[in-house]
């Protein structure tokens, strides 16, 4: 390789989302949010939801790691490690509690303000997506969640407020996180977080999620057309969680089945990126017998309001096949084909696939699907760790993982020209596990002394990944 990296104004920075490391749940007239009813689970134990809060469960994101009140302190760290940007989300519940009402609350706009000016005064950029799994209860007890057309309305007036607001110390900004996780319609955690749906045994699952995503599409599409009509410097991408699902054989059956099961994650960018509903979907609507309600208003505001970058999270890789004699993981919406496991790369402890070459694929692949603007805003290592009696953590596997995956995206930059805005490693301060709640299972390079059950003192400790990354940002990616 040569000696050539990355762009000068390469986006070196840190991710998390409001909820895995804020707190104060209900401070300062904050609402219930659908994150706020969700139990811990563990490694290979699912989360439960709650109707509504139940005494003498333990909610892990009520307190989280207390970022509400030290953000000061992490910002510092922040500082010190070298971010130039800070990729986090508002919580919707603290500027509309409830979600309908049509004054937002005073107190948690300042909560932002102050959190955005203080990144500024150190010379991190704030990156902010808008709806990171923090959807208000309340539209869920009375509306339904994202089935209902209402929160279309809901979710564009909370985007205008916000947007508006800090138009001028926010710049890159995604609406909906990792909207197609719920692709499939069988993870109720998915469908739950991405569109606050609970889903009866009676109801068709893929139609009423199908129904849900346009209406988060068409919601997204809005808030992208009036993000440029209130400043037009500000770029709006969406969110998506790219997986690629590999070929297990090359069976030509099998590559049939990666394109099916890959066009039911793109769909979602697939409309986001191009303001059409692709074929693809309205055949198989058809064939299935769903039907989705879209006006031609609501198709014209998908036309106009196509993205301005992609945004994406990238940890892993899968396989698939349709061969009888490999053992796997049923598909429902696709019964001839399975998921298996890839016998040439290792799993993490929580048995994620771990695949950087993947991601330099994944970085062509979408480039030259859209031709947009991409920014990696989640990529990194969920892994327990292990503090050393004299206060250290020695996590060469993080930097290990990391490494390899610079290294990939490099290459997917110098070598094949792929246009990259930036890097943004999830969870840079150790945080609450989105799917299983766990505080143990974590990716930061500043450990917080908290365990599964919520007992420790919150100190925050430098890894040993921490002087690594730092160094990496300070060489702008040629050390590794
Ligand atoms: P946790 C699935 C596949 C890829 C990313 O996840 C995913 C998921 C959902 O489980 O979620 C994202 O904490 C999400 C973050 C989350 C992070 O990845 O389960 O955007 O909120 O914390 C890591 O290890």
């Amino acid at each position: 390789m040569t000696n050539e990296t990355f762009p000068e104004d390469f986006l070196w920075g840190g991710a998390v989302a409001a909820h895995q490391i804020e707190g104060g749940w209900n401070a300062d007239g904050k609402g219930l949010s659908i994150a706020d009813v969700m139990t811990a689970g563990g490694n290979g134990i699912p989360r439960k939801i709650t109707d509504g809060v139940l005494a003498g469960a333990y909610y892990p994101n009520h307190e989280a790691i207390d970022f509400y009140h030290r953000y000061q302190e992490d910002i510092q760290l922040f500082k010190e490690l070298g971010l130039k940007v800070f990729r986090t989300s508002i919580n919707w519940t603290r500027i509309f509690p409830k979600g309908d009402e049509s004054e937002p609350n005073e107190a948690g706009l300042q909560f932002y303000d102050d959190l955005f000016d203080e990144l500024l005064k150190n010379d991190i950029q704030p990156v902010v997506t808008l709806s990171h799994f923090e959807i208000p209860y309340h539209l869920y007890e009375v509306y339904d969640g994202f089935r209902n057309k209402k929160l279309i309305d809901f979710f564009v007036n909370y985007a205008k407020t916000v947007i508006t607001r800090y138009q001028h110390k926010v710049k890159y900004w995604m609406t909906f996180n990792e909207i197609n996780n719920q692709a499939d319609g069988q993870h109720e955690l998915h469908t739950w977080t991405n569109s606050a749906l609970k889903i009866q045994a009676t109801e068709d699952k893929e139609a009423i999620v199908f129904q849900a995503a346009i209406n988060e599409l068409i919601a997204s599409a809005k808030v992208v057309k009036l993000a440029h009509e209130i400043n037009p410097d500000l770029m709006i991408g969406c969110m998506m969680a790219y997986v690629p699902v590999y070929p297990y054989s090359c069976n030509p059956a099998d590559l049939m089945a990666s394109v099916k099961v890959m066009d039911r994650r793109f769909f979602y960018s697939d409309i986001h990126a191009r303001g059409i509903i692709p074929s693809y979907a309205i055949n198989y609507w058809a064939q299935r017998g769903i039907e989705i309600d879209v006006s031609p208003e609501e198709r014209q505001a998908l036309a106009e309001g196509c993205v301005d970058y992609i945004g994406f999270s990238y940890y892993m890789s899968g396989a698939v096949t349709t061969l009888a004699e490999v053992e796997g993981q049923p598909i429902v919406e696709f019964p001839e084909a399975k998921m298996v496991a890839n016998p040439y790369v290792e799993a993490s402890d929580w048995g994620w696939q771990i695949d950087p070459v993947g991601l330099r694929y994944t970085l062509n692949l979408v480039y030259e699907r859209y031709g947009l603007p991409l920014f990696i805003v989640e990529n990194g290592f969920g892994a327990y760790d292990e503090v050393t009696p004299d206060g250290h953590i020695h996590d060469p596997y993080r930097s290990e993982y990391l490494r390899a995956h610079i290294q990939q995206m490099k290459l997917a930059v110098v070598a094949d020209g792929v246009k990259l805005l930036g890097y943004t490693p999830w969870g840079i301060i150790d945080l609450v596990s989105f799917g299983s709640g766990e505080m143990e299972k974590r990716y930061g390079m500043i450990h917080v002394d908290k365990d599964n059950q919520g007992h420790g003192t919150l100190k925050r400790r430098k890894k040993d990944s921490f002087a690594w990354y730092q160094r990496v940002i300070a060489t702008n990616g040629r050390e590794l």
